[in-house]
């Protein structure tokens, strides 16, 4: 699969795409990163390629769009199969993978309800339940490095990205993730000693500043 074209439509601060650019990186797979000026002024590729949600991330290969970030991960999981495998292969821990993936979703509306929600017994409550998520997460990960064990892979790459935006959460709430889930934060060190991951992030203070930006315009602030 050397002469393969590989474009991703991306959007920096976004944690989604972070797990597609991760898992290009794993790969150590060539390809060519377009930005998207979201939310108003999307690429006409971007609406052709995504008609559906018109949403990044897309990975678009020899011409052809796969939409949904963990649906774009298992893709370059079984194209590339050869090297540096994400999911496990035994059909019982896969589906446990796809499990917590599809848990870690969910923390996205959560968030957005911490960060932008105006009455501060919400903001609150959605604190409450993202850290019973964050540490449900860390009941799962347990005593080992990564979440399938020894190896990065597939679960890892699916949380990591929300690294940028734990920072907003945080003080947006008032409150450490640290404090309360210390081996989750061990293991987000652990992911950003790997270049794969560190060069995929963008910073979680700037990630809070275009928070900040998003609360005036919606006259939150
Ligand atoms: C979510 C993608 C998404 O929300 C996935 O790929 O996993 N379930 C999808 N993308 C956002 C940017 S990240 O917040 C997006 O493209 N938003 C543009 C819009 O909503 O118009």
């Amino acid at each position: 699969m050397g002469n393969d074209e590989l474009i991703l439509l991306s959007y920096w601060p976004s944690m989604f795409a972070a797990r597609v650019r991760i898992a290009l990186e794993e790969k150590g797979l060539n390809y060519e990163y377009r930005e998207e000026d979201l939310p108003n002024n999307k690429s006409p590729l971007l609406l052709e390629m995504n008609p559906v949600y018109k949403k990044i991330p897309v990975l678009i290969h020899n011409g052809k769009p796969i939409c949904e970030s963990n649906i774009i991960v298992q893709y370059i999981d079984e194209v590339w199969n050869d090297k540096a495998p994400l999911l496990p292969s035994d059909p019982y821990e896969k589906a446990q993978a796809r499990f917590w993936a599809d848990y870690i979703d969910k923390i996205r509306d959560i968030g957005w309800k911490i960060t932008y929600h105006k009455n501060k017994v919400e903001v609150e409550e959605s604190k409450n339940e993202l850290l019973e998520m964050l540490k449900a997460l860390e009941g799962a990960l347990g005593d080992k490095p990564y979440f399938g064990g020894e190896n990065f892979g597939y679960v890892d790459i699916s949380l990591i990205g929300y690294y940028m935006i734990f920072y907003t959460y945080e003080t947006c709430a008032n409150f450490s993730i640290e404090a309360e889930c210390p081996k989750l934060i061990a293991w987000v060190k652990r992911c950003l000693e790997r270049k794969t991951v560190s060069k995929s992030l963008g910073d979680p203070k700037i990630v809070y500043e275009i928070a900040v930006e998003w609360k005036k315009r919606l006259g939150l602030e």
